[in-house]
């Protein structure tokens, strides 16, 4: 699996960061960001209607697209690859999980902590139109219950947070906020989009401080999630890669594993920590 010498370095491992890609979960039955582009449905490419033009030009289909893919994301469960992560939390001080997947399958397999760089599918927020904010076309009344523009700056006043979470991503007409009327959609970063500056200077710290990455799952096609490997690398870090696929990360690793998540991750963990109890 990994040479003597990786495995004693990631036995004395103090912070772990495992950051994780749409493989991560192709065993759990969602398909990958490429999958998706060659899927059956629709046969669009992600990057062209994951966007805020794309909704804002048709609002009904990109729903559509998400509820789509939530229909695959509400029936996973997490795998076995989910699990080993989840378990490495017994052997090392520190993990820190760095996810580009919005299917909640980290938190749900048991991982504690999870930076989500891409949100996350089953949360819903209000749509602002960025071109209407900054022409100034924006309603000045911002709306209490989604943080949205109202409408027709009125906010009904017996609309409260529990009819905004009551509204769930499934077929069906776009739905509005109760309180204000702004479009909902899903709470994940499109493309063209700004991730969470909080959210990436976290992951960044924990990309450059930490002792070890685990690389999985991940084509690295997609900025600027695509630099944490390197920025572990580059500060002297154990950096492995899990992929049945190599991608150019391969080559730089300290340990690049040719294999899926499922299978790989319970084999690793075996081979490092197997006889260590905490
Ligand atoms: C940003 C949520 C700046 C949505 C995602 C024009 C304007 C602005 C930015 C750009 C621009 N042009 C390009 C950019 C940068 C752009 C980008 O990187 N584009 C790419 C296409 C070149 N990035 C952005 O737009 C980002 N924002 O830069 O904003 C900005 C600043 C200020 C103001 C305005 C803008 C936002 C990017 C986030 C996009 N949202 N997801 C949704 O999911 O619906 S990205 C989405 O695609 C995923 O989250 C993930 O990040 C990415 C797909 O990558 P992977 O996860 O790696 O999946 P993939 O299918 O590619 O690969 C799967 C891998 O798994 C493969 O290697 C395979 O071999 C392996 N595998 C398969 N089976 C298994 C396995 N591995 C293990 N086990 C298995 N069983």
């Amino acid at each position: 699996m990994i040479a003597p010498d990786l495995q004693e370095r990631l036995r004395a491992v103090r912070h772990l960061v495992v950051f994780t890609g749409a493989g991560m979960s192709a065993e759990s039955g969602i398909p990958t960001f490429r999958d998706r582009a060659k899927g059956l449905w629709a046969k669009v490419d992600p990057a062209e209607v994951a966007t805020p033009h794309a909704f804002k030009k048709n609002p009904q289909f990109v729903w559509d697209w998400h509820v789509h893919l939530a229909d695959a994301v509400s029936r996973a469960r997490p795998n076995e690859g989910h699990a080993a992560v989840a378990r490495l939390q017994e052997f090392v001080p520190r993990v820190t999980v760095i996810t580009q997947n919005i299917d909640n399958l980290h938190q749900a397999a048991g991982s504690r902590t999870v930076i989500e760089l891409h949100g996350n599918l089953m949360r819903l927020k209000a749509f602002v139109d960025v071109d209407e904010l900054f022409s100034g076309d924006a309603s000045p009344v911002i709306c209490r219950i989604c943080n949205g523009y109202a409408i027709d700056d009125e906010l009904d006043p017996y609309a409260g947070p529990e009819d905004l979470a009551a509204i769930e991503l499934h077929a069906g007409s776009v739905p509005h906020c109760p309180a204000c009327g702004a479009l909902l959609r899903p709470d994940v970063v499109w493309f063209g989009e700004p991730l969470d500056p909080g959210m990436l200077d976290d992951a960044f710290l924990a990309a450059e401080t930490c002792d070890a990455l685990i690389c999985i799952g991940t084509s690295l096609e997609v900025e600027p999630a695509a630099t944490l490997p390197w920025r572990a690398l580059n500060r002297g870090a154990l950096v492995i890669e899990v992929n049945p696929v190599s991608t150019q990360l391969s080559q730089s690793a300290s340990a690049s594993l040719s294999g899926g998540a499922a299978a790989t991750l319970p084999l690793l963990l075996q081979s490092v920590w197997g006889s260590v109890a905490r």
